[in-house]
């Protein structure tokens, strides 16, 4: 595969930005090899500035739900276009975009939009403490919440991808407000809060997890999780940054009949541009200002390129309800009568296939994973134009744009593998 062009900027990139890349997992420092340059994307395709084309699974780490350039997208991002690109004020779409937001997650009562899912967790975390009173938080090995400095506690995404274990540069004092527990243990949750539980603000979990690798809930977890909370008055975060409007159009709330006290929303919900969203229980946010005294403001929120290409996604999804169904049904199409060996994970649309033989409940046994092992897989996917994530700790996602001969040839190249 021609890969000069790539190699070239790689080079160039290097001398101004760390690592050539504005997000760490796109370096594909973990599986070697050059990351490619993309030129252009359209439906479930990437080219290359080489030229190469892939079948995309990484679809903008989420967003793509209805894969690249999609016609209502790109016509609601023109039309912004024509009227201004920002104005510090305002305006009539982020209402509708809240309403849209609040008809397909009954739970979002009231919400503010911010630019990217690190700040709705950053913001909603400060909500909680403010709410409450209180300064620790539950959060869970493997999940990344963004590069939110309290939260880079044993996180996933790059930081497990890179194999950093806590970040440089987040004081003591503020990694000290987290208590990290392993996923899926509802004993360590008993434990954390039978120790805290007068002091912890909030407990903050992806209801699905993408970030160590796709990991799904047990019942038994999330009920804990339910009844502790309420228990002790603390209030239950869900991050939905990348499960929200995937996993199902009310988010993992909706697919587990889970009410979150807050919620965090990013990604599908900008339709590709940048955008995020928290909010929740109107009693609570009415907590940030101006109304209360938590603080939480920004010069691009509500930005109405992003709040544009968000609403016809949005709206797109309530018209077109059948495209979990055929979403679902593509993703069991490619994910079905995999090779042993192997552990794949799905929720919906989102999945990983793990390199190893164990269940993956949680970041100890995504660790299990045989990451070399992984990255020759990647390669030898890549060789055939499938762009899966560059890393094991993360999921792939499917697009309502990608047709059935993609799939077979997905499934085709990695029967090849094994
Ligand atoms: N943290 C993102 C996915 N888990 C990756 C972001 C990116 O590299 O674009």
């Amino acid at each position: 595969m021609n890969i000069v062009r790539s190699e070239a900027l790689l080079a160039r990139g290097q001398e101004l930005v760390p690592g050539g890349v504005n997000s760490p997992v796109r370096a594909f420092r973990s599986v070697g090899g050059t990351p490619r340059f993309i030129a252009k994307a359209n439906g479930a395709r990437l080219w290359d500035v080489d030229g190469n084309e892939y079948i995309d699974y990484i679809g903008s780490w989420g967003p793509m739900l209805l894969g690249h350039r999609h016609p209502e997208i790109l016509t609601a991002i023109e039309d912004a276009l024509a009227i201004g690109t920002s104005f510090g004020a305002p305006t009539e779409r982020e209402i509708e975009l809240a309403e849209e937001i609040r008809d397909a997650v009954p739970s979002m009562e009231m919400m503010r939009l911010v630019n990217s899912g690190t700040e709705a967790t950053m913001s909603a975390l400060r909500v909680a403490r403010g709410f409450t009173g209180r300064e620790l938080t539950i959060k869970f090995e493997g999940c990344y919440h963004g590069h939110v400095d309290s939260l880079l506690v044993k996180a996933g995404s790059g930081m497990a991808t890179l194999g950093i274990a806590d970040t440089a540069g987040v004081p003591k004092a503020f990694a000290d407000t987290t208590l990290a527990l392993p996923y899926n243990s509802v004993e360590a949750l008993e434990r954390a809060f039978a120790a805290h539980g007068a002091n912890i603000a909030a407990v903050i979990l992806e209801p699905v997890v993408g970030n160590m690798g796709c990991v799904i809930p047990t019942a038994a977890f999330l009920q804990a999780l339910v009844t502790l909370t309420r228990q002790h008055r603390a209030l239950l975060i869900f991050d939905e940054v990348m499960t929200g409007f995937r996993v199902a159009r009310g988010g993992a709330q909706a697919l587990f009949g889970i009410v979150p006290d807050l919620s965090t929303f990013g990604k599908v919900i900008g339709g590709g541009l940048p955008i995020g969203a928290y909010g929740g229980r109107k009693e609570i946010m009415q907590c940030v200002a101006p109304v209360g005294n938590v603080y939480q403001a920004g010069t691009l929120s509500g930005n109405p390129l992003a709040v544009s290409a968000g609403l016809a996604m949005l709206r797109h999804i309530r018209m077109h309800p059948e495209i979990y169904a055929q979403l679902e049904a593509k993703a069991a199409a490619l994910c079905g009568e995999l090779p042993a060996g192997v552990t794949l994970n799905r929720a919906g649309s989102m999945f990983t296939l793990f390199f190893t033989r164990q269940a993956v409940t949680d970041y100890e046994s995504a660790k299990t994973s045989d990451t070399a092992r992984f990255g020759k897989f990647f390669h030898h996917m890549l060789e055939r134009g499938v762009y899966f994530p560059p890393s094991q700790y993360e999921a792939a996602f499917l697009s309502t744009a990608h047709t059935d001969a993609d799939i077979a040839h997905t499934r085709k190249a990695i029967a090849e593998f094994f």
